[in-house]
């Protein structure tokens, strides 16, 4: 086994690949560009060489440079990742003219799956399904559209050099055929600088369903199973899943065995992926191979319980496959989501930003996360924004999905825009929790997905304010509850007053536009109901809050609902999705004078740290008092005037609720002082 290795990557595969190989004993070596001089896959490795600056040009495309880095290290072997360098030849002449094992398949492999129509005639030789089509080396025009004739339509024409779904055109019909053909042979020129074409017959609703598989340089070869990725965005995977939902066994064989023909016809060894088309009948077609490791192959570590990385370093190391087909077996269902910094409300532009607040789900058997980020880092428009991978496990898809989906809402992040609260809506989308998938998901069901403003409105702003209402309630009791003077007015456990007319009144804000409500409290025998009024509407409301779930009656309609809050930033979870808001300004009932005096109440529920004024010594106005901790952030209490501390009600380590008064302030008079 080697006992030194270099990554030549960044991000989330470079500290997954560090993981391993520190388990394993062996050293690692990270490459680094300026951007990423103080980033976690660097403060992972053992040593760490400079590469170059920011742009992947300049620095992480750089084969020659890697390789002096791993000369200058001692590192045997080069571990490439995904992207970059993991699948260029040339990069892996370099590594065997220096001796150096490219942790990775052979150079004829990686070149025989650079041309589409070449890796066709070669699966086609194998007996590796293919879709109906033509790929030859004719490219007159009349003999292409012949082929698309006899095979019938709808066809798809693809660039043999494409890649990523660019150069594609579908044909519907006959009279369609020279036009479309033309089309794309131009764009096919300009983007490949190359313009021969193939052609097959069009799947209207394919699966993309990609089979794991592995070999070692003993003729060994298994598949670990296959991933459904069909849930797609302009080519870009968003969430997978193993097992492929409705996956049979014998289906599962047959294509397992033709992913393993396909990587024996072109004498593959280490990871890849077979990936096929499956469609709706049942019959499957090659579409290409990926000679990497991929990003979406946590999925298949968590059915099978293989560390896929190991795998790779033994198979690279020259050992044997650690098992045979027969040892292995698929254990539950697993999903991926990808959290990209991203805007899905404006065509999922890329965003860039400081990640200021950064909260995972706690990771645990059943929740992974791997990131190369940490809270404070930055996405920075040089590389790829994906921020982490969300990978959940459970022992059936049912299950599994309903962990994506908490996990996700536990997911907190602050700073950048990203695309979390879209992959909620996917994963709760009732097509999706029915495994209803297929290539065009996203497309299809988009109106589910990016729900409409209007439904929010008329369904979620109502929430929204019962919410804010009853923790409202909820932070005036635990007020009174705190607070140290038995004859407070406010330890009667009612802040809002019995038997008045009690009209308060706030504002919600949501996308930007601010919404005033009034709430009436009204009482009905023993129980106590809201008349609340916002949006054109009054409705009559009832509930009560435990924990981050909200149990509401509006208007006779009864549900629950999670709420997560963050720093007056509240996420409403529902099935339909995830609604975003926040207070505006302060309740100006009564109840709420005293708990926003000076602002000497705990912002939320969260840890005392330190008290920093002394009881009875004057403090200027600003100057810190106390740090309490909540979610992981640091919050500084500030004197609100010139004044003393008469007496702090906790001391550090003590347990704060949200809305808890903190201190006993008193202000000076003498505003000289
Ligand atoms: C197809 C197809 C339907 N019929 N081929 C897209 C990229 C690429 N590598 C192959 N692609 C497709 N080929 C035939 N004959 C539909 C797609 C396709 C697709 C495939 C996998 C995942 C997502 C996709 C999204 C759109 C189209």
């Amino acid at each position: 086994m080697f006992t030194k290795i270099l990554i030549a990557n960044r991000g989330e595969i470079a500290c997954r690949v560090i993981k391993t190989a520190r388990q394993m004993g062996i050293l690692t070596v990270a490459v680094y560009s300026d951007a990423d001089a103080e980033s976690l896959h660097v403060n992972m490795a053992d040593e760490a060489v400079y590469i170059g600056p920011s742009p992947s040009k300049e620095s992480y495309l750089l084969g020659d440079k890697v390789i002096e880095a791993a000369i200058r290290t001692g590192a045997q072997a080069i571990h490439p990742g995904y992207g970059f360098l993991s699948e260029n030849a040339e990069f892996c002449r370099a590594c065997s003219d220096n001796n150096i094992t490219f942790i990775g398949p052979p150079i004829p492999a990686i070149e025989a799956m650079g041309s589409k129509s070449a890796a066709k005639s070669i699966m086609e030789a194998a007996d590796v399904p293919l879709v109906p089509g033509y790929h030859g080396d004719d490219q007159n025009p009349a003999i292409i559209k012949k082929a698309a004739d006899e095979m019938g339509y709808p066809v798809l024409l693809k660039a043999t050099a494409g890649g990523g779904g660019k150069g594609m055109r579908q044909v519907w019909s006959e009279d369609e055929f020279d036009e479309a053909l033309a089309a794309a042979k131009r764009e096919s020129l300009s983007s490949f600088g190359d313009d021969t074409m193939l052609v097959e017959k069009y799947l209207t609703q394919p699966r993309h369903v990609e089979i794991q598989v592995f070999c070692d340089n003993h003729g060994n070869a298994v598949y670990l199973f296959e991933r459904d990725c069909s849930v797609q965005r302009r080519h870009q995977k968003v969430i997978e899943e193993a097992p492929a939902p409705g996956m049979t066994d014998e289906l599962r064989s047959k294509m397992g065995e033709s992913a393993i023909q396909s990587a024996q016809a072109i004498g593959y060894q280490g990871a890849g992926t077979v990936e096929f088309l499956l469609d709706v009948d049942g019959s499957f077609y090659f579409m290409e191979m990926n000679t990497r490791l991929q990003v979406e192959h946590p999925v298949t570590e968590m059915i099978s319980g293989q560390d896929l990385v190991e795998w790779q370093l033994r198979v690279a190391a020259g050992e044997d496959l650690p098992l045979s087909q027969e040892q292995l077996k698929i254990n539950g269902h697993a999903f991926e989501a990808r959290i990209y910094a991203e805007d899905p409300n404006n065509d999922f532009l890329p965003a860039t930003g400081t990640l200021n607040f950064l909260q995972p789900p706690i990771e645990s058997e059943n929740v992974r996360v791997d990131t190369g980020v940490r809270q404070g880092d930055d996405v920075s428009v040089f590389y790829d924004p994906m921020i982490a991978k969300l990978i959940v496990w459970d022992e059936n898809r049912d299950k599994a999905l309903q962990r994506l989906a908490k996990s996700l809402m536990e997911y907190r992040i602050k700073g950048v825009t990203t695309n979390i609260d879209f992959l909620y809506n996917l994963a709760t989308a009732k097509p999706f929790v029915e495994a209803d998938l297929d290539t065009g998901f996203i497309e299809k069901h988009h109106d589910l997905i990016f729900h409409k403003e209007e439904t929010l409105l008329n369904d979620e702003l109502p929430i929204a304010a019962l919410y804010l209402v009853l923790a409202q309630k909820a932070q005036a009791q635990s007020k009174a509850n705190n607070s140290k003077d038995p004859s407070s007015p406010w330890h009667q456990n009612n802040a809002w007053r019995l038997n008045e007319a009690n009209l308060h009144r706030f504002e919600i804000e949501h996308n930007d536009v601010i919404y005033p409500v009034s709430v009436e409290e009204k009482r009905s025998g023993n129980s106590a109901y809201f008349m609340i009024s916002i949006n054109g509407k009054t409705l009559d409301c009832q509930g009560r809050i435990d924990g981050e779930q909200l149990f509401a009656n509006i208007d006779g309609y009864r549900f629950n609902a999670t709420i997560g809050e963050n720093d007056n930033h509240y996420s409403l979870f529902r099935q339909s999705g995830v609604f975003h808001f926040s207070k505006v300004s302060p309740d100006l009932g009564q109840a709420d004078d005293e708990a926003n005096a000076g602002g000497l109440t705990a912002p939320m529920n969260g840890t005392m740290v330190s008290l920093l004024a002394d009881v009875n010594e004057h403090v200027e106005k600003d100057q810190p008092l106390l740090i309490m901790e909540a979610m992981k952030m640091e919050h500084t209490i500030r004197a609100p005037s010139a004044g003393m501390v008469k007496e702090f009600y906790f001391t550090a380590g003590d347990m704060v609720d949200g809305g808890a008064e903190l201190v006993d302030f008193v202000a000076s008079t003498d505003e000289g002082a």
